[in-house]
């Protein structure tokens, strides 16, 4: 099935990232979708990606100096994580992978996903992506992750944040939230939204990714590259060196209003993170932590 018409095809020629990343460089957020011939797309999906597979984000990685990848279960892929696992294990060990799993999910599965490289699942509870679930839902695979040392990565925005924390703070497991859950830049550090995130970081069980500037603009893909965002991702970095990540979200599903240039986005990193000690921790130890040992 072609790509949804309203969708904008990832950047086929990126440009080389002036900045280098430190050696050992994680992209800990990013997809992979399909081919849908060998992989086919969920029949519950809300949208129809276009192909970005396993080979042309490892070509990815190489151009932009990186050297690992933590891949994401997407939405449009559901619960059959074939594509996620294909990918990780043509990585050579140099890919992990969060999953998304139903509540009935074999042990044995997770067994097989854990071999993979698996090492944690995805609650997504932006509900243009997927169908609302109940908090018992995803506390029953809580349950069924938690003895293989799994964390849970979230993604959610900013109007589900204070009905959603109610349910993570009870989770015995660490949190990532995808995309600093999603803060109104229009809105300003200030605003309590963000000051709320921001306080709720320092509870050492939760992470932030920061990622995702093209989706969280306000300015559209302008020469001022994404300067609303880079407050928000520079203040968690201050903040909590230890437990932050940075990820691309190639291949940018969902993308309308302008494609980004991946080169540029690495680009950004020395501008979110001042010092080599935090880029190395940001890109090199947090995810080597979380994800490699
Ligand atoms: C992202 C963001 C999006 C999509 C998905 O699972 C997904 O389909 O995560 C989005 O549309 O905001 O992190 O890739």
């Amino acid at each position: 099935m072609p790509m949804d018409l309203n969708w904008k095809h990832w950047n086929r020629v990126p440009s080389k990232p002036r900045w280098t990343p430190p050696p050992g460089a994680v992209d800990a957020h990013c997809h992979v979708f399909g081919p849908e011939a060998v992989f086919p797309f969920a029949p519950e999906r809300k949208y129809t990606p276009c192909t970005a597979c396993k080979d042309q984000l490892f070509a990815l990685r190489d151009h932009l100096g990186f050297e690992r990848n933590v891949i994401v279960q997407a939405s449009c892929h559901g619960h059959d994580n074939g594509a996620l696992i294909d990918a990780l294990q043509a990585s050579g060990g140099m890919a992990r992978g969060i999953a998304v799993v139903s509540d009935d999910v074999a042990s044995e599965e997770l067994v097989k996903l854990h071999t993979a490289g698996v090492r944690g699942v995805r609650f997504n509870f932006v509900r243009r992506l997927v169908e609302p679930k109940s908090f018992s839902y995803y506390e029953r695979i809580v349950e069924k992750i938690h003895s293989l040392g799994w964390h849970i990565v979230v993604y959610v925005e900013a109007s589900d944040f204070s009905s959603t924390m109610v349910f993570l703070e009870s989770l015995p497991v660490a949190v990532v939230f995808d995309h600093m859950a999603r803060p109104d830049v229009e809105k300003g550090l200030g605003h309590s939204d963000f000051r709320t995130f921001v306080d709720l970081m320092a509870n050492d069980k939760y992470w932030a990714k920061v990622s995702c500037p093209e989706r969280l603009t306000r300015q559209g893909g302008s020469q001022d590259l994404y300067s609303d965002v880079v407050p928000f991702m520079e203040r968690l970095v201050d903040l909590y060196p230890d437990r932050v990540l940075w990820g691309t979200d190639w291949p940018h599903p969902n993308m309308k209003s302008h494609m980004p240039d991946d080169g540029q986005l690495v680009d950004l990193i020395p501008k979110i993170a001042g010092s080599e000690e935090k880029q190395r921790k940001l890109l090199v130890d947090n995810p080597m932590r979380l994800y490699w040992s």
